[in-house]
């Protein structure tokens, strides 16, 4: 049975990786995620100088989710990029960025280019926790447009970008209609659930820090919105535009409704979070098992085939 993937020409080994976010910051993590069955390697967001990020505790997970409000801790690109310079890669990398400003996303991209271990760019616009900057670039309907046309007036590399969820049908035709305008090679969705908030009923309390305890969502909570956003995005974008799944996987089945809605991928967020790099083994074998009950030999034959009733 063949579950490796195929991101617009991208090969991976298995359809299955990390989210970026979770376990991906450190020399140590990224080293793990390399040795692991992980299909390819996503890096957490960087910025162009190194960020500590927001005031602990910042990260809470609960039976159905998690919230986290991390605020963008990150090494710096050029720690990222040295990193992978001194390893041995043997599967794709992602490098993702988030600058602060389009100016700064224009510099990540250079230096992106620059090195020829950078498999892609993933491009995040959908950080929710910036204090300060709290705006999600992604709902920018605006200035979307004008960003990515100057930023392929010189990127050479295979781009993708990470959205945030969306909750309208229009919002998501709007996007679509812009990404289908240039030769964008991928679209990661979801992001976290922006501006939720998690309590602690018998404490009275909020559980995270930052920003009187609100913060992104993820985990099984959010899975319906990745569904969702995965599907809408499927029947709007330019089919040459790959779809990588994200959001609320915690089983093989997760992951074969995703692939369900259209998407050509997955990452592991919360899950990976709770399990460790060992989550990528289990969920292959249990994506296998889901393929052999049903007779499929490949991806390619249920990949976008959600049925309607009637
Ligand atoms: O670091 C974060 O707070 C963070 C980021 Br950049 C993001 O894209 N998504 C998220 O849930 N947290």
């Amino acid at each position: 049975i063949d579950i490796t993937a195929n991101i617009n020409g991208i090969q991976l080994p298995l359809c299955i990786m990390n989210a970026s976010g979770v376990l991906c910051s450190t020399d140590q993590e990224l080293s793990n995620l390399l040795d692991s069955h992980s299909g390819g390697v996503v890096t957490k967001s960087c910025t162009s100088q190194p960020r500590k990020g927001n005031i602990l505790p910042r990260y809470f997970e609960w039976n159905m989710g998690s919230i986290n409000s991390m605020g963008l801790p990150n090494f710096g690109i050029h720690f990222y990029l040295g990193f992978l310079e001194e390893k041995k890669i043997n599967k794709p990398i992602f490098l993702s960025i988030s600058g602060l400003s389009t100016e700064e996303n224009y510099y990540l991209i250079q230096k992106a280019n620059q090195s020829s271990k950078v498999t892609a760019i993933e491009l995040n616009l959908s950080c929710p926790n910036l204090i300060g900057k709290e705006n999600v670039f992604g709902y920018n309907f605006d200035k979307i447009s004008n960003f990515i046309e100057k930023i392929f007036k010189f990127n050479k590399k295979p781009l993708g970008i990470k959205l945030p969820p969306y909750f309208q049908d229009a919002h998501i035709k709007n996007i679509a209609s812009i990404l289908n305008q240039f030769p964008i090679f991928f679209v990661t969705c979801i992001n976290s659930l922006p501006n939720g908030l998690f309590i602690d009923a018998n404490k009275e309390s909020v559980v995270i820090c930052p920003k009187k305890g609100f913060g992104g969502i993820g985990g099984p909570i959010i899975k319906p919105f990745a569904l969702a956003n995965i599907r809408k995005f499927y029947t709007y974008l330019r089919k040459d535009i790959s779809i990588i799944g994200c959001g609320g996987i915690s089983s093989g089945k997760d992951i074969f409704e995703h692939i369900l809605c259209g998407a050509s991928a997955v990452q592991i967020g919360t899950q990976f979070m709770k399990e460790g790099v060992s989550v990528f083994e289990r969920l292959k074998k249990e994506l296998i098992l889901i393929l052999e009950k049903k007779n499929y030999s490949s991806l390619n034959n249920f990949k976008g085939k959600l049925k309607n009733l009637q």
